[in-house]
């Protein structure tokens, strides 16, 4: 799968991305669309949109604004995902703790399968995979990811995991 190219696909799927304000996931989806470059980026205001294009099928990504302040957008904007994608801070253990208002969300919306992404894996970690995999089974997590958003760890390993539960879905 890689960045759009204006083709139109057949088959279209929403994913949703949650997470707390700074985890990193709007340089998450640069880097997934190959969109990254150094010097950071400013926090998303209301929503940030991304298309992955795939064999025969198109991710809209919605990539949320992690900030409180936008929090009563969540709810209209996560619904007809396919895809919820959780991502939390590893040097920041709240954001992982923080999650149970975004799984909720996006639990009511319907959302088929939701991904647990711990980022920023080159700051020294305060989160170890077992805590990661004890509270994704909390949120209802069937797959947990680490990633660096900064040097690209996990990034592939992301993408085919996005891939392969959206080859795996209906609807
Ligand atoms: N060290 C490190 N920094 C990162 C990583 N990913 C993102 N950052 C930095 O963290 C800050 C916040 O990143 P964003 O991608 O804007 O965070 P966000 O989750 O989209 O934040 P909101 O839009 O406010 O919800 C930026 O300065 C990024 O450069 C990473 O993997 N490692
Ligand atoms: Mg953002």
């Amino acid at each position: 799968m890689k960045s759009t190219g204006g083709r139109l696909a057949r088959v279209r799927r929403k994913v949703a991305v949650g997470g707390e304000g700074g985890v990193g996931k709007t340089t998450i989806c640069r880097r997934l669309t190959d969109r990254f470059s150094v010097g950071g980026s400013s926090m998303t205001i209301g929503v940030d949109f991304f298309v992955l294009e795939g064999e025969g099928k198109e991710l809209i990504v919605y990539d949320l604004a992690g900030q409180r302040r936008f929090f009563h957008l969540h709810r209209g904007l996560v619904s007809g995902a396919t895809v919820g994608m959780l991502v939390f801070d590893l040097s920041r253990p709240s954001t992982l703790y923080s999650l149970g208002r975004w799984a909720e969300v996006m639990r009511e919306a319907g959302v088929k399968e939701i991904i647990l992404v711990g980022n920023k894996l080159d700051l020294p970690t305060r989160v170890s995979r077992e805590e990661a995999e004890a509270e994704a089974a909390e949120l209802g997590a069937k797959r947990v990811i680490f990633t660096s958003a900064l040097d690209g760890r996990g990034i592939e390993e992301l993408r085919r995991a996005l891939e392969e539960v959206v080859s795996g879905s209906d609807g």
